[in-house]
């Protein structure tokens, strides 16, 4: 039966509270339980941004299950890893100062500096400004769609160009002196498209307002291509005026869920942020969550200086050349690349991309449909070979054709 969060399993067994332990079976019962999933390496995976964790990541995250950034008394090292890693991901993005916070994914930073923005414009307006008006590109992540549901906000959509990024000069109509907080995507999840956050900055720092870049998707993407030499803009700290990033190890960090960050340039703003608990532990938080997974941090800061500057570089540049070669071969099997993609998310324009995408997932593959634009949507990763790249593609022509 389909419920509402899901399938419920047909093996009543499995789906009840056994009165007597199963110790002993429970392992192949999970394992059947997940039988039905994925693995990114097995070749079918071309929906996401995500993908297996670094082997580095894996093991520092299993062997600190238990470490609890909730509690900075038990766990003192985490505090000190956290503000390193920050410091880590700061240079990443032009600022080593900046100060970081934590956060179970994209959505959680995005949520935090919406809120950091509302709190603002209410200390500001003296609690009587009405909802905080944010502009956001059209192209924002459907994140940006829970927050405006959650926080006493008034969106406002900015057109986008032929590319898929905001227009810089019609976001720049809406944005007014009491603009409570204006965002840009480098990187959307749906098209890879990064805007043009130097020309929304000029407008947002010439009125005060602060700038927010959602780099969950492009943030360990850019700073590596365009070492690489890739054609992008800057989009982070090193752009005058923007004031805060979100960017996810989790997606092209190589760590394991839940591991994504929001960066403040100024670390004044993390008082806008700042809850007290109610004992000692960890005494202040800036998050949402309050017990909160240790290992993800660790594994992240462990991931990067495993890594290090060039070990990410080959991993970004390994990536550009799959989807090059993915490029190549639909435009060579007769598909139209919908728009040529900035980062690594390639679309498609298809008839009907829905129906191509049944047809691929009855043959195995996994792939995506950006709805908003009626295109076909694949995504490259490092967990793909060219070998799977080059089934995909035959397996589009194959179900295409019929
Ligand atoms: N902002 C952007 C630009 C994103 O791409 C995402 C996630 C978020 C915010 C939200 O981040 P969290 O999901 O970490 O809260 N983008 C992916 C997407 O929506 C998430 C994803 C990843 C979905 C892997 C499916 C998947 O298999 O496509």
């Amino acid at each position: 039966m389909e419920t509402l969060l899901g399938s419920s399993t047909s093996r009543a067994e499995t789906g009840s509270l056994p009165e007597r332990g199963r110790g002993d079976t429970v392992l192949d019962e999970v394992r059947d339980l997940c039988r039905d999933d994925h693995a990114y390496t097995d070749g079918t995976v071309f929906n996401s941004i995500c993908s297996a964790p670094l082997e580095i990541a894996r093991r520092v995250y299993a062997e600190h299950l238990d470490a609890n950034l909730g509690d900075n008394r038990i766990y003192p090292s985490l505090r000190r890893a956290e503000a390193q890693l920050s410091a880590m991901l700061g240079e990443l993005l032009g600022h080593p100062g900046a100060v970081g916070v934590t956060t179970s994914g994209g959505t959680e930073a995005n949520l935090l500096a919406v809120l950091a923005a509302v709190r603002r414009h209410r200390s500001r307006s003296g609690g009587r400004g009405g909802p905080a008006r944010i502009v956001l590109p059209e192209s924002a992540h459907f994140s940006f769609d829970k927050i405006v549901g959650l926080l006493p906000v008034e969106p406002v959509y900015a057109p986008l160009d032929e590319r898929l990024r905001v227009r810089p000069a019609e976001l720049a109509r809406l944005v007014t002196a009491d603009t409570a907080l204006v965002v840009a995507t480098a990187g959307t999840s749906e098209a890879g498209a990064v805007d043009d956050v130097p020309a929304v900055a000029e407008h947002t720092a010439a009125l005060g307002v602060p700038l927010h870049v959602d780099a969950a998707t492009g943030g360990f993407l850019i700073p590596f291509a365009r070492e690489l030499g890739h054609e992008l803009p800057p989009f982070a700290f090193d752009v005058p005026g923007v004031t805060s990033v979100t960017l996810d190890p989790h997606k092209y960090g190589g760590v394991p869920i839940p591991s994504g960050h929001l960066l403040l340039r100024d670390g004044a703003d993390a008082e806008l942020l700042r809850t007290a608990s109610h004992y000692r532990g960890t005494v202040d938080h800036h998050g949402l969550l309050g017990t909160r997974p240790g290992a993800a941090v660790l594994a992240a800061w462990a991931a990067l200086r495993a890594l290090g500057r060039d070990g990410y570089r080959d991993l970004v540049g390994g990536v550009f050349a799959r989807r090059d070669l993915l490029l190549g071969l639909l435009r060579a099997a007769g598909f139209e690349v919908a728009v040529q993609p900035q980062l690594t998310v390639v679309t498609v324009r298809h008839s009907e991309p829905e129906r191509l995408v049944d047809a691929l997932e009855r043959r195995g593959f996994i792939a995506s449909v950006a709805r908003r634009y009626g295109l076909l949507r694949l995504v490259v990763h490092w967990h793909q070979t060219e070998e799977q790249l080059r089934a995909l593609v035959a397996a589009m022509a194959d179900a295409d054709a019929r």
